[in-house]
């Protein structure tokens, strides 16, 4: 967490605000993506689709001259081009991921940062090299305990200059599931999504995902990276230690339906049969098993798809008998585990982990 001293005055932390969103927050907004929601329409999202979230600067990487430091506690440290990446056996997971920020510019007093409301969340099929393999090439020394992902990003948050880096505890980094991707949807990574090589933790909110990995460091201690341990926490007040964020909360969307006002985004719907879809994900691969919709409050039960990729989300439908007036759509699911949406944002001070219930209003003529 080795830094310069903050050229930018001092940036402590930054308490939540009320009321209109501040320039800062669009200028971050109009970098980093959204999926727009209609777009939950596609199982795999396409690229230019996704949502991206980009800390700091996009780092200009090329392939020549790109090489994967693996080192740290290892018996043979590596040093891997992308040709010896792509030469190893590889796997191919379809994956949801979901930016723990996602909702945060729901929540109030909201911190300012990306105020996302509900579109931080994209689903594609990642291919990589699985990481455990490389570990095992480079075999760990007996008193490894963590691995940390750095990525080649560099710059400030809170006063505090650091690359962007997280790290997995052992038994996490070694999961089969755990991909170090060159390619999206088949294609090789696209800069914003961490070109040349970016870390695939399926299940975990999208800050586990580094991207634009230059090195994996094999750790004897736990890694004290500024990401690691003062970001991505749920802290009910300033100073709490509070709890890691790690997996992602059950969540489901709805596509709006209807076609937009466009100023507002408000929702204008035809009487009658108005079939809704939208998708349901969970983290930690627990499966959704029940998506209701409320229609003014009266909840009933939707039809799921069947989970057919562990870390994918599941679409589902619902058949809506549109009646003229003002209404409000809600969406709840329910995962495996039997863990739910709850109907209110559960707040802390960071604005992570919003999974209450989305509310659409439209008006049926
Ligand atoms: N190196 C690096 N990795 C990163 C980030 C970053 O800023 N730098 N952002 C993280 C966050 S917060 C999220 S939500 C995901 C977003 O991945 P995407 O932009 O490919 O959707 O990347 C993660 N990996
Ligand atoms: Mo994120």
């Amino acid at each position: 967490m080795s830094g310069v001293a903050d050229p930018f005055g001092e940036q402590g932390p930054r308490p939540p605000v009320e009321g209109p969103y501040a320039r800062e927050e669009i200028a971050l907004a109009l970098r980093n993506a959204a999926l727009p929601l209609e777009a939950l329409r596609y199982e795999v999202t396409p690229v230019g689709l996704h949502y991206t979230l980009s800390h700091f600067d996009l780092p200009w990487l090329e392939e020549r001259g790109f090489a994967l430091q693996v080192c740290g506690r290892v018996r043979r440290p590596l040093a891997l081009t992308l040709a010896e990446l792509h030469a190893l056996p590889q796997r191919t997971l379809r994956v949801t991921l979901e930016c723990a920020g996602n909702g945060r510019g729901l929540m109030s007093p909201r911190y300012p940062s990306m105020a996302w409301l509900h579109e931080g969340v994209g689903t594609a099929e990642w291919t990589g090299v699985p990481l455990a393999r490389l570990l095992k090439s480079a075999g760990l020394e007996r008193d490894a305990v963590e691995v940390a992902f750095i990525g080649a990003d560099r710059g400030f948050d809170r006063g505090v200059e650091h690359d962007y880096g997280r790290s997995l505890k052992l038994a996490d980094a070694l999961s089969e599931d755990v991909l170090l991707a060159y390619a999206m949807n088949g294609a090789p990574l696209p800069p914003q999504h961490g070109f040349p090589l970016r870390l695939i933790v399926p299940g975990w909110y999208g800050m586990a995902s580094v991207k634009w990995v230059a090195r994996i460091e094999v750790l004897e201690r736990a890694y004290d990276g500024f990401q690691q341990v003062v970001g991505y926490h749920y802290r009910k007040f300033s100073g709490d230690p509070g709890t890691p964020v790690t997996h992602a909360r059950v969540k489901s969307l709805l596509v709006p339906p209807g076609i937009p006002d466009w100023y507002t985004r408000a929702r204008l719907v035809e009487r009658g049969a108005m079939p809704l879809e939208g998708r349901a994900w969970s983290g930690a691969g627990a499966a959704i098993v029940r998506v209701e919709v409320a229609v003014d409050e009266e909840w009933r039960d939707a039809a799921v798809e069947p989970a057919v990729h562990r870390f994918a989300w599941q679409r589902w439908r619902y058949a809506w008998k549109a009646t003229p007036g003002e209404h409000e759509l809600a969406v709840r699911a329910t995962d495996a585990t039997g863990a739910t949406q709850p109907l209110e944002p559960e707040w802390n001070t960071n604005g992570m982990g919003n999974n209450a219930v989305q509310r659409v209003r439209v008006t049926v003529r």
